[in-house]
C-alpha cells in the first residue's frame, strides 16, 4: 500500500493513526499542499478533489476520504476495532468522528483558507480568528460534552473518535486555539500520546515535516 499525505495534514493523520493501530505498513509519498502538488494533473488522477490522504492499494486501486479509508482498513484487518461492532457504540464513535470530518475540519482547511486570503483579503489575524472560531465554537467546546468515558473517548482503547481528535487537537495548538476548559479532551489527547501508533503519526515523525 502506498499512503499520499502531507506531514501536516489532519485528514491524512488521521490514516497514519489508523495503519499504526492495526500493525499495516504504508509506504509514504508527500504531496506539498502548500506547493500545489495536490492540483496537479498526476495527483488529480488520484484523487479528483485534490485532496490527500489517499491510500493506493498494491492492485492499484485508490481509495479516498480519511474516514472511508479507515472503514476499509477496520474491514481489511478488524483488530483492534475502530468502530465498535455494538450498534449504540459505533453511532456515538462516529458522531464524533463526523463532528470533526464534516462539520469542524472543511472550515479549516488550506484552500478556505487561502481563499480567505488571497480573494477576499483578510490578513493573518483574521484567518486565524477563523480558525480558532471554528475549531472550538461548536467544535471541540462541543465534542468535550460528547466524550463518554476515560482514557479514550469510549473507554479503555481508542476508536475512530479518538484517531480522528488526536489531529484535530493538533490544529488546535498549532493555531494557538486555547483548550485549558476542555479537561476531557486534554485527558484524551494524554492517553493517546503514551501509545507508540499516535507517537509515531505526529507530523514530526514524517519524511516532509518542516
Ligand atoms: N474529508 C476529507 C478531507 C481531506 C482534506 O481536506 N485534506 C486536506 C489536508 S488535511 C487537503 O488535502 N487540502 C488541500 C487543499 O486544501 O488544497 C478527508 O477526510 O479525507
Amino acid at each position: 500500500m502506498k499512503l499520499y499525505g502531507y506531514f501536516r495534514s489532519s485528514a491524512a493523520y488521521r490514516v497514519r493513526i489508523a495503519l499504526n493501530l492495526k500493525g499495516l505498513a504504508a509506504e509514504y509519498a508527500p504531496v506539498h499542499l502548500v506547493r500545489g502538488e495536490q492540483r496537479q494533473a498526476g495527483f488529480l488522477a488520484k484523487n479528483p478533489q485534490g485532496l490527500v490522504p489517499v491510500l493506493e492499494l498494491d492492485d492499484g486501486s485508490l481509495l479516498t476520504q480519511s474516514l472511508a479509508i479507515i472503514e476499509y482498513l477496520d474491514a481489511l484487518q478488524p483488530e483492534p476495532r475502530l468502530i465498535p461492532t455494538d450498534a449504540l457504540l459505533a453511532a456515538k464513535v462516529r458522531a464524533i468522528a463526523l463532528a470533526i470530518a464534516c462539520d469542524i475540519h472543511p472550515l479549516n482547511n488550506l484552500r478556505v483558507l487561502d481563499y480567505l486570503k488571497n480573494e477576499l483579503h483578510h490578513g493573518r489575524e483574521d484567518v486565524g480568528a477563523w480558525v480558532r472560531h471554528w475549531l472550538l465554537k461548536g467544535g471541540l467546546d462541543s465534542i468535550e460534552h460528547m466524550i463518554e468515558s476515560a482514557p479514550f473517548c469510549f473507554g479503555a482503547s481508542p476508536t475512530l473518535a479518538d484517531v480522528c481528535l488526536i489531529p484535530q487537537i493538533f490544529n488546535a495548538r498549532r493555531f494557538a486555539a486555547p483548550l485549558e476548559h476542555l479537561p476531557k479532551i486534554k485527558a484524551v489527547e494524554a492517553a493517546c500520546a503514551e501509545l507508540p501508533a499516535f507517537r509515531a503519526a505526529h507530523p514530526s515523525q514524517h519524511s516532509d515535516a518542516e
